[in-house]
């Protein structure tokens, strides 16, 4: 890889990769194959990142498993069989330990370790960690694979330290079983993660709780087993599956209608809502008519639809209202899928709490206190979300050239290239950085992944060991992301999508804060850079 004359400093490993999830996992492959020396270096005991540290009852996918699978080797596509359309987090950690296995890479991560800083070295060009065992790996190049939503983060509520009952956040679940059979138990959150958790716990609990601050719009998922017909059918149908991803907006193989909601008659309208709401997945979100998202007349009949379906469901019409958002319309948050969410409130055994009329005081030693009551719990649950987007990369002291820090560096906001690259942090590249395209992450991991392989492939081919993106190209892909953000209901909502989370500092208000464009236009733009010999940034020897 590195040319004799390059540097002083003979590195330990050509690349360090961070996070031995599915995008960690994916890039050990490709650079492997491209006969780098490599190790991962990953803070749980095993792979699989989300579906490592998800354990919580009730995770599972809300991309059809077909569409989620990685696609990079025809065999592996063929041997591996989904048991459910939307599969149980269980099965995909089962899946990412196979992947590690099949593929061999397993002997190329270090487990059980923390990344506590990593600085440039620009005269010996190496990246230089700093590990939590102590160790001090070097390499020419770092790779971050440390996901979009990975640090999970607890309400800002006093006494959470002083409750003597079993408590966990459902990103940082224990690897043993949690009983909650016949048990008082709370959980804080109505997001994506509380809706599964909610749903499953209240099949066992003795008495459930729910505290909720914002609800969100949820739809059915409709998951079912797949039946041997089905299977034989995914797996002959596999590249239509995957070319429907490539050319959908988000990745997944949903696309939207091109009627606007405003112009169909309104029974024809109200026929094809019903249906979307009876079919699998995200096909009401991501297949609507292609004004639902954009248009706030378009949105609030959507919206609508749903209320009533929510008031349909729920039989206590106070308990209805509460669940009906509105401060912000269908589809402008990440949708909970759900399988009878709306239904768990007709159980005798269920309570909703609403945080707006009576907010916590405090975590006791016995329970919960709100400005109303009192109450007893055995478990309470955090729901309570990630900082996301940038917040694994806030968590790590990066320094680039100069002793530049990362943090200093995206304080008015992250700035990067693509998500990938930074500006003064030679040789750094992140997969899945803030300002990457996300949607169905499997799609775009392996997108971003292909592009870093892809350059390091080119460097290895032109002998060159030191790249940095250039100041005015940072500048070129934020004016992109900015005019991408114009325009969508979602980008003038609170939530992780625009960098608010009420629990961190400094994160409560709404900030540029991902790429919102579609992954056809985001690849075709990476595409252009590679095909046009990474004239954006500067290549060295
Ligand atoms: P989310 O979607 O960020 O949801 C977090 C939930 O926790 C949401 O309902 C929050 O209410 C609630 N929350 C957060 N802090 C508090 C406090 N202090 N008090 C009460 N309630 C609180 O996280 P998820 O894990 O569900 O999902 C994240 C993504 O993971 C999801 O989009 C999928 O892509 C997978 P709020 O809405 O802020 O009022």
């Amino acid at each position: 890889m590195t040319p004799a004359t390059a540097s002083p400093v003979t590195p330990d490993f050509d690349v360090l990769i961070i996070g031995a999830g599915l995008a960690g996992l994916y890039q050990l492959y490709r650079v492997r194959e491209l006969g780098l020396s490599a190790c991962v270096i990953e803070a749980g005991s095993d792979v699989g990142g989300t579906w490592y540290w998800n354990r919580y009852p009730g995770a599972r996918f809300d991309s059809e498993s077909y569409s989620y699978g990685f696609s990079f080797s025809p065999e592996l596509l063929q041997d591996w069989s989904w048991s459910e359309h939307f599969a149980p987090q269980p099965e995909t950690l089962r899946y990412a330990q196979h992947v590690a296995e099949r593929f061999q890479l397993r002997p190329h991560i270090r487990f059980g370790r923390k990344v506590e800083s990593a600085r440039w070295d620009e005269p010996g060009r190496v990246w230089r960690l700093q590990l939590d065992d102590g160790s001090q790996p070097c390499a020419r190049f770092l790779i971050t694979a440390i996901g979009a939503l990975s640090v999970p983060t607890l309400p800002r509520i006093p006494g959470i330290e002083s409750f003597q009952g079993v408590s966990c956040h459902t990103a940082n679940w224990p690897k043993e079983p949690v009983d909650f059979t016949g048990k008082r138990v709370a959980v804080i959150g109505t997001g994506a993660s509380g809706v599964q958790t909610i749903q499953e716990v209240a099949k066992t609990a003795g008495h459930l709780t729910i505290f909720q601050r914002t609800p969100n719009w949820c739809a059915p998922l409709h998951n079912g087993a797949i039946t041997d017909d089905e299977q034989r059918e995914i797996k002959a149908g596999y590249s239509d599956i995957l070319q429907r991803c490539r050319e959908s907006p988000a990745g997944f193989i949903h696309t939207p209608d091109p009627r606007r909601a405003v112009d169909v008659p309104p029974a024809e309208r109200e026929a094809f809502w019903e249906k979307r709401y009876t079919e699998r997945g995200f096909g009401i979100w991501m297949g609507n008519f292609r004004d639902v998202l954009v248009d706030r007349e378009a949105n609030a009949l959507m919206s609508d639809f749903v209320a009533r379906k929510i008031r349909q469901r729920v039989k206590n019409p106070v308990v209805a209202e509460k669940l009906i958002p509105k401060n912000h319309g269908f589809g402008t948050r990440r949708l909970p899928l759900e399988t009878r969410y709306y239904e768990v409130y007709n159980q005798p055994n269920v309570e909703l709490v609403d945080l707006t009329e009576t907010p916590i005081d405090r975590v006791t030693d016995t329970g919960i206190r709100t400005s109303a009551r009192e109450f007893e719990f055995d478990i309470i649950v955090y729901a309570t979300g990630f900082d996301a987007l940038r917040g694994a990369y806030d968590r790590i002291d990066l320094r680039g050239r100069d002793d530049i820090s990362l943090q200093d560096l995206w304080r008015g906001g992250a700035r990067t290239f693509f998500g990938i690259q930074n500006a003064g942090f030679p040789n750094l590249l992140m997969v899945m950085g803030p300002m990457c395209a996300l949607g169905n992450i499997v799609r775009s991991i392996e997108y971003n992944v292909d592009w870093v392989a892809g350059l390091l492939r080119h460097m290895r081919d032109h002998q060159l060991s030191r790249v940095e993106v250039r100041p005015e190209s940072v500048d070129a892909w934020m004016e992109i992301v900015r005019k991408a953000s114009i325009g969508l209901l979602s980008n003038e909502v609170n939530s992780w999508m625009t960098g608010v989370n009420s629990n961190v500092d400094g994160k409560s208000e709404r900030v540029l804060a991902r790429y919102s464009g579609t992954g056809p236009e985001f690849r075709a733009k990476a595409d252009a850079v590679a095909a046009g010999g990474y004239r954006e940034l500067d290549l060295n020897a």
